[in-house]
């Protein structure tokens, strides 16, 4: 199975992609393979089994280029874009159950350009692939920005073609009482939005019947890369994703 571990700058994919290989290694007891696909990132918590750096080192670009740093992460990026089938090649080479790949830093270089996309669709076609969404905690006190967190992952899911499951990272930095307030499945969000008044929760209201119908019936899982908290239930989840099991919640 691939994992790809997609989400916004800073929200954990690094951490999580070097803590949730480990914990698969070490309680399923199966081979794990780390991929990296960020050509920006300086420094790597785990052994990059693939790594994109090893085709273009944005940081480098930046110098010799004399780039900035978004300047440098494009033009990265199309040039991994143009050696694709190179690292589709090495990465099915790797010929691990799992493998988990990290994505850029910039969620917006990996969804709408369209590397992220040829990527994901050429190794898709050789093996099960899954896509875990990260969001902050913060994202899921309000129920707007809960059912935003449902619709991009909606929009990364057409957007790549694969299943995909939202959760949220860095859960040991939020209290117990604000664990409780988080709007973690649908129908919690609907009941909140129809109670509210105002433009944008009629709107995300009305819409309900697209998520619903669109999303993968799960709860949003939260997990701590820090303290190795829901991975459990991530690997489960990750498995029922390809069986049918019908609902998640
Ligand atoms: N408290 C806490 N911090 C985390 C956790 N996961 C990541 N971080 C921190 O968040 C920052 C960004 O993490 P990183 O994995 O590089 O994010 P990325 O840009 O999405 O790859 C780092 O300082 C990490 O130490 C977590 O589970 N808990
Ligand atoms: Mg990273």
């Amino acid at each position: 199975m691939l994992v790809f571990i997609m989400g916004p700058a800073g929200v954990g994919k690094t951490t999580l992609t070097h803590k949730l290989g480990n914990w698969i290694k070490r309680n399923i007891d199966t081979d794990v393979g780390f991929v990296n696909l960020d050509p920006a990132v300086e420094f790597l918590p785990y052994n990059a089994d693939v790594d994109a750096r090893s085709i273009i080192d944005a940081r480098e670009l930046m110098i010799k280029e004399k780039l900035g740093p978004n300047g440098a992460l494009l033009k990265a990026i199309e040039i991994l874009e143009k050696n694709l089938d190179d690292l589709v090649i090495r990465i099915k080479e790797l010929r691990r159950n799992y493998v988990i790949i990290d994505t850029p830093g910039q969620l917006d270089m990996f969804i709408f350009h369209d590397f992220g996309e040829k990527i994901v669709s050429a190794l898709q076609e050789y093996e099960r692939s899954v896509g875990i969404f990260l969001w902050e905690p913060s994202m899921l006190i309000s129920p707007i920005n809960a059912a935003t967190l449902f619709l991009l992952t909606i929009i990364v899911r057409f957007r790549l073609n694969i299943p995909v499951v939202p959760a949220v990272s860095k859960i040991d930095l939020i209290g117990d009482q604000y664990r409780s307030t988080f709007y973690d499945s649908l129908a919690k969000i609907k009941e909140k939005l129809d109670k509210e008044a105002g433009a944008v929760s009629e709107l995300i209201s009305n819409i309900y019947t697209v998520l619903k119908e669109y999303s993968i019936p799960t709860r949003i899982i939260g997990v701590s890369s820090e303290k190795e908290i829901g991975f459990d239930l991530m690997y489960g989840l990750l498995k029922e994703v390809f069986c049918v099991c019908g609902d998640l919640t």
